[in-house]
């Protein structure tokens, strides 16, 4: 029995997509729980206890909690061979998760200080210089992942959605509450656009009820 503990729009995205491919893959079910952050759901006892980070993603297996994107994803890949979800030869096994750990590690974390500047800063000038340079960075990283897709075709893997691709959607969507145009970075753009038409991530979009849609030009 597979649960996965999830936030709309938060990183948790990137399980939530792919056990939806291995249910398309291969028939496994799982069972999607919404955490709402903003009424501090993620903050309970129990919540803690299954997660002591307080944060989403957790997927429970049997009853057993997992954290962390990438050995969650490394799990399901391992648990789930036949969905395919990551190369299998060991080189590029490596490259695939050398890249994940990167997005979960460089480039996540670059937007937290965007989106969370006050767990950064304490006076409001020191916040919106963190706000400032973090940005600047985040784009910089969102133009390495635009230099990684340029031969997607037409995912990041090739036929199949993976974990990576949900990544991918997640990190450009934030991008638009650090004030990056989507449009600004054709090649991701037009690669996005690929990916939330493939019909698992399309289900999940609908799930979480959200799209391509947070920035507002200044
Ligand atoms: N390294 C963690 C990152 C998890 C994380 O940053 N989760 C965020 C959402 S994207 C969260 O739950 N934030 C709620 C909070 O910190 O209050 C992972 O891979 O699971």
């Amino acid at each position: 029995m597979l649960e996965l503990y999830f936030a709309p729009g938060a990183c948790s995205f990137v399980p939530h997509v792919g056990l939806e491919t291995i249910r398309a893959a291969t028939g496994t079910a799982f069972e999607p729980k919404l955490v709402k952050l903003h009424r501090g759901e993620h903050r309970t006892p129990e919540y803690l206890a299954m997660n002591p980070n307080g944060q989403v993603p957790v997927l429970v297996v049997d009853g057993r909690p997992l954290t962390q994107i990438v050995a969650i994803c490394d799990f399901l890949d391992r648990g789930f061979p036949q969905a395919g979800m990551l190369p299998t030869e060991p080189w590029a096994r490596a490259q695939a998760m050398s890249q994940l750990a990167w997005l979960n590690n460089t480039a996540h974390p670059t937007f937290t200080h965007v989106f969370r500047a006050s767990e950064f800063a304490e006076s409001a000038a020191a916040q919106a210089e963190v706000r400032k340079l973090a940005a600047a960075r985040y784009r910089g990283l969102l133009e390495r992942i635009q230099s990684w897709i340029a031969n997607a075709s037409p995912y990041w893997f090739g036929a199949r959605i993976t974990f990576h691709d949900a990544y991918a959607f997640t990190l450009l969507r934030w991008g638009g509450f650090a004030g990056v145009d989507p449009r600004s970075l054709p090649a991701y753009h037009a690669y996005i656009e690929r990916v939330m038409a493939a019909p698992t991530v399309a289900a999940v979009l609908e799930r979480e009820r959200i799209n391509l849609d947070t920035y507002k030009a200044a």
